[in-house]
């Protein structure tokens, strides 16, 4: 599964994320809980440089709550400040507000020292497409301001919008990185929803997360697709036949619609209708973890 896509949108996103960082006080960096490896852009990491930055894990209720933790005090480790969000219920935004004007506050006092007193502190969301930038904007403002929609790509041009007194937030459109060479991590972020879906190969990403579920979660898949003990086929392609002919797949004639059952696959795990999931684990750590941080050795 090879992905070479960068957009012309997406060179143009760059090119406006780095002109307005020099406003910024503080950046938000949003990773999906799921993913925090994978969906950690090595781009944003270069761009953003030595800025203060709070890393916030969203959707945070599609993950599993003990690996977030772990995830959690893993970054906190690494010298990151980090928390925990659900941008669509807006869980644990209160808690991100605090942090930012704590990163901001030398900032800010720095400015006050000069006679600017009662500027607001100017904060950027940053994350991978759909990871959730404009919900959160939503959330802190109350108001859905910010258009939102459950696939990448829905924020284009940028907008400033002002939440409270004290905080004046940019909302980004997502960013990719040009060329994804690591096949896990353009798997996880496939199924996650962060590449649009009509431009990887869902056949091979479907029969690799039926292949992860039928492997560690196969109680899971049984429960949902109403499998009994002995139904569970080694033969992915097998697996998917029969989950397509339990949730009535059918074509005229009666042979399987595997484009149906593929879909219904991918909307339940999304939506988590299979449980909560997190597909990023500690040994991956090595490979991914200097995309992390700031370096201006890395070339793209
Ligand atoms: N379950 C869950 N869904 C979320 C959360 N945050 C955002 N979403 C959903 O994820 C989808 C994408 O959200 P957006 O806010 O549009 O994402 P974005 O990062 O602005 O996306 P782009 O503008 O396309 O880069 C929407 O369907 C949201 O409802 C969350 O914490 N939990
Ligand atoms: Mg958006």
């Amino acid at each position: 599964m090879h992905i070479h896509w960068f957009p012309g949108h997406m060179a143009k996103a760059q090119r406006m994320i780095s002109a307005q960082l020099k406003l910024i006080d503080v950046v938000i960096e949003l990773l999906d809980a799921r993913i925090p490896i994978s969906s950690a852009n090595p781009i944003i990491s270069e761009l953003v440089g030595a800025k203060p930055k709070v890393v916030a894990l969203n959707k945070s209720d599609l993950a599993e709550p003990a690996r977030t933790a772990e995830w959690i005090q893993h970054f906190r480790g690494m010298g990151f400040t980090t928390v925990t969000l659900d941008a669509a219920s807006g869980k644990g935004s209160k808690e991100l507000v605090n942090k930012v004007e704590q990163e901001a506050s030398e900032k800010i006092a720095k400015l006050a020292a000069k006679g600017i007193k009662g500027r607001p502190v100017r904060a950027m969301i940053l994350g991978i497409p759909n990871v959730g930038k404009s919900s959160l904007i939503n959330r802190l403002l109350g108001t859905a301001t910010a258009k939102t929609g459950d696939r990448p790509g829905v924020t284009r041009g940028q907008q400033w919008l002002k939440v409270g007194k004290n905080l004046e937030l940019l909302d980004t459109p997502g960013v990719l990185w040009p060329k994804m060479d690591d096949q896990e991590v353009a798997f996880k972020l496939a199924v996650t929803g962060a590449i649009k879906d009509d431009i990887y190969d869902m056949e091979k990403v479907i029969l690799k997360l039926l292949g992860i579920l039928r492997e560690n979660y196969s109680d899971r898949l049984r429960e949902r697709y109403k499998l009994t003990q002995d139904q569970l086929p080694e033969d992915i392609v097998e697996l998917l036949e029969l989950i397509g002919s339990k949730r009535g797949c059918l074509r005229s004639g009666g042979a399987v619609d595997y484009e149906k059952a593929r879909r219904i696959i991918l909307t339940d795990f999304r939506s988590n209708k299979l449980g909560q999931f997190t597909l990023d684990t500690p040994d991956q750590l090595e490979i991914k973890e200097s995309d992390l941080t700031p370096t201006t050795e890395r070339h793209f």
